[in-house]
């Protein structure tokens, strides 16, 4: 499957990291390890990491001239067979490098775009990826054509076989496209159908969101007894796992929902492609946002969430932030009261609780934060909705009438 791996999932291809610092204003990882987590979650083993500096990018290979030959030396050094960049690599930059370094060449992009192929399981989720693929491809197809286009209209001829394979790429790439997103379309509406039926019973949908690798996947699983796939890779979950979340004298419906990562410099084709999935966290109640409390980069990866909820027009629905791996916090790091509040970047004070999803500390803290939450009148939104979707929701329930919100239970479809 690998475009990095000659030959399909052997051994791991052996890796050059890439990172190049252009300044302020440009996001840029002088540790790289983010990075090495998507390589080793491609199935590639980071054998070098090559930091360099520039003011612009070098139009030809992306860093000069002279740092190209030190990755052609460090490739036959380790005996390399792939260079991945932290950074987006127009496609003539990609070409020149593979030329001038003579193993694969890949940007980050590609390596998620990798990944999410990967794991892709359920039609829905194997269709999103093919979207965000033939996007992408196809801007490359488009830009490269176009210079060739240029290049040939300078000495005068058009056309030529190149150029018509190309014309005829796009063509198939854009049938393709639009047949994808007829399909898409359709799993949207059985979502939306599936959605109108939850919200005429009334259940509360919590959703996890957060940065890749937080542990929403762990922290599902001790809270619904589920075993979904939790691993220490990037990117281990793509599809939205639904269960039932029973919580203390609660009757009504609680649906919680697992669901996709997201990452620093996501590519816009795969927010894109998986507008669906990500919509369920826009139409939750609650917004359960998981933060690795260990990362040294909680800061930059919390404001990243918060970016792409805002993108995705979930910006405004209720949260908690729940500090997850705190068994993995020095006895000085260790926070001394479990909840408290946390200020969002929208300047929104949101409730904060500390967890550790493998140990079950505060985890009966969080059921109880959640019941409080759920019991609590819907906001106003839903409730507009539900008025349109179903009589059966009846007229605007206040606090004191929390006892008619109790009907019926969300059963898993799972
Ligand atoms: N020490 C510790 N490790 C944890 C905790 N929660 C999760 N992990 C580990 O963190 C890694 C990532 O956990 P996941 O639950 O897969 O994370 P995720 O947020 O679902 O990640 P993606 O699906 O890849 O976006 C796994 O190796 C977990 O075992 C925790 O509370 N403490
Ligand atoms: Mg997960």
């Amino acid at each position: 499957m690998s475009a990095l791996r000659p030959h399909d999932g052997d051994a791991p291809a052996r890796a050059i990291l890439v990172g190049v610092d252009f300044g302020r204003g440009s996001s840029f990882d002088a540790s790289l390890d983010e990075l090495a987590l998507l390589a080793e979650s491609a199935g590639d083993v980071a054998v070098a990491r090559v930091v360099a500096r520039r003011k612009a990018p070098d139009a030809a290979f992306f860093v000069g001239s002279g740092k190209a030959d030190e990755l052609k030396e460090l490739v036959q050094l380790h005996q390399a067979e792939a260079v991945i960049f932290d950074q987006t690599l127009s496609p003539a930059q990609q070409r020149n490098l593979e030329r001038h370094l003579g193993v694969a060449v890949a940007d980050r992009t590609m390596l998620i775009l990798e990944i999410f192929g990967e794991r892709a399981q359920s039609h829905e989720g194997k269709l999103q990826v093919e979207l965000a693929r033939l996007q992408y491809l196809s801007t490359r197809l488009v830009r490269r054509w176009s210079h060739l286009e240029r290049q040939r209209g300078g000495i005068g001829t058009r056309g030529g076989p190149g150029e018509a394979q190309i014309e005829l790429d796009r063509r198939m790439i854009g049938e393709r496209i639009k047949a994808i997103r007829k399909q898409l379309e359709k799993v949207k509406k059985q979502r939306s159908t599936q959605r109108r039926a939850r919200e005429r019973n009334q259940t509360f949908r919590i959703s996890l969101v957060g940065y890749t690798n937080a542990g929403k996947s762990t922290l599902f699983n001790s809270l619904v007894n589920a075993e979904a796939y939790a691993a220490d890779q990037l990117f281990a979950t793509l599809d939205t796992t639904t269960r039932q979340l029973h919580l203390e004298n609660i009757e009504r419906g609680v649906a919680l929902s697992d669901t996709v990562g997201f990452i620093r410099d996501l590519p816009h084709s795969l927010i894109e492609a998986f507008q669906a999935t990500l919509q369920e966290a826009a139409d939750a109640d609650l917004l359960l946002h998981v933060v690795d409390a260990a990362s040294p980069d909680l800061a930059e990866q919390m404001r990243e969430v918060e970016r792409v909820l805002d993108e995705i027009g979930a910006g405004e629905v209720e949260q908690v932030v729940v500090f997850n791996k705190i068994d993995r916090l020095d006895e000085t790091e260790r926070p001394r009261v479990l909840a408290d509040s946390i200020e969002l970047p929208s300047g929104r004070r949101v409730p904060r609780l500390f967890v550790s999803a493998v140990s079950g500390e505060g985890l009966a803290a969080l059921r109880e934060c959640v019941a409080t939450l759920a019991v609590r009148e819907p906001r106003a939104g839903s409730l507009n909705r539900d008025a349109g979707a179903s009589p059966e929701a009846g007229p605007a329930a206040s606090g004191d009438e929390a006892e008619d919100l109790r009907v019926g239970t969300y059963h898993s479809h799972a």
